[in-house]
């Protein structure tokens, strides 16, 4: 397992200084963040990225995203011109000695939630999804904005991307993401670049617009839509947990059985009753899975991929932004590295 920490470049309240101080952190991930979606990324914004993160000891072999156009999972007939752009991203990348790259495939928004700033009993606070406050929520009239979320989107591209999307099946969104991995996979084979597509959080259609990463039968047919060992997993237990139909220790054994995981986000949540769910504390016991029973099948398996703590709270005053502090991310990772210790030395 490599210990990776998100980073969100020179601009992140974070430091590299800080992350590299964190017991048995390795790997930076990262990406460009000011060329727009479907752009190369030129070599020097990538260069520069790479030098900042070796300056600190640390290593660049990871990437989290290289963004989908939405006109790729549209199907729209412009896809062709925004692949060739992804491949040359992928070729520019595994140059400067990226091996694996982390995309999504949801339409329009990134994850979602109702509160970025929930508090806890503890002071601490959290993000949060609750169902009714979903339901009020409409991103086509609303203020709403989500830091996981492309904020470059105007009024009226929203409204087309809605309506293009309201025509599309979840069919043709199969389709789409065929078209687009056949195109793609050569490319990151001959690269020697793992492909890992990090699943829909939640795990289901929101605002009306088809998502199709959400379940094992789907993690199934996404596997053998290119059956070959660059397409595989972002396997994030957040993402994919928040749903009670997701059994996430035998998905984390299946797939890592199979070598099809390359990057594991390690994230705990609180499912609630009416489905709704709240981010927590890594800690098994704070959240509804159990992260020993998934690094131990992990472990079992011998996974080598990359594997970082995903969003945190915001404790011990910290501000920034919202799942991506330093200090409960440390502590995750952390609980990660010693879990992970303990499973090498009962081992011996
Ligand atoms: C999120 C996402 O759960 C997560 O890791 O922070 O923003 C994620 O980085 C993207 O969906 C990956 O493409
Ligand atoms: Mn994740």
């Amino acid at each position: 397992m490599k210990l990776s920490f998100r980073w969100y470049g020179k601009d992140d309240p974070v430091k590299l200084d800080y992350i590299r101080q964190i017991p048995t952190m390795r790997s930076i991930v990262t990406a460009v963040y000011d060329v727009p979606v479907g752009e190369v990324w030129p070599r020097e914004s990538i260069a520069e990225l790479k030098k900042m993160v070796e300056d600190k000891g640390l290593v660049f072999d990871v990437i989290e995203s290289v963004p989908v156009h939405e006109d790729i999972k549209l199907g729209r007939p412009t896809r062709d011109k925004y692949i060739e752009s992804y491949k040359e991203n992928i070729r520019r990348l595994a140059e400067a000695g990226i091996k694996c790259i982390c995309y999504n495939f949801m339409p329009v928004f990134d994850w979602t939630r109702t509160q970025l700033d929930h508090v806890l009993p503890d002071g601490s606070t959290d993000l949060v999804y609750y169902k009714d406050q979903v339901e009020k929520m409409d991103p086509l009239t609303g203020e709403l904005s989500l830091p996981g979320w492309d904020a470059s989107y105007k009024k009226e591209d929203l409204k087309d991307l809605f309506d293009a999307y309201g025509k599309l099946t979840e069919e043709d969104m199969w389709d789409n993401l065929k078209y687009f991995l056949e195109n793609i996979i050569p490319v990151a084979e001959e690269c020697d670049v793992k492909m890992a597509i990090h699943p829909d959080d939640p795990p289901w259609n929101i605002f009306g617009l088809p998502r199709i990463i959400t379940c094992e039968k789907n993690l199934d047919r996404f596997l053998k839509l290119v059956d070959n060992p660059y397409n595989g997993l972002t396997l994030c237990t957040g993402s994919l947990g928040c749903s009670k139909l997701n059994d996430m220790v035998h998905i984390v054994d299946k797939y890592s059985a199979m070598g099809r995981i390359h990057f594991m986000h390690l994230r705990n949540v609180k499912i609630l009753d009416d489905g709704g769910f709240e981010e927590s504390a890594h800690y098994s016991g704070c959240g509804s899975l159990d992260m020993v029973a998934i690094l131990r099948v992990l472990y079992k398996n011998g996974f080598d991929g990359y594997l970082r703590p995903d969003h945190g709270r915001m404790i011990w005053g910290e501000t920034g932004r919202p799942g991506y502090g330093l200090y409960d991310r440390a502590l995750g990772a952390s609980y990660i590295t010693g879990i992970w210790e303990t499973l090498c030395k009962l081992d011996k």
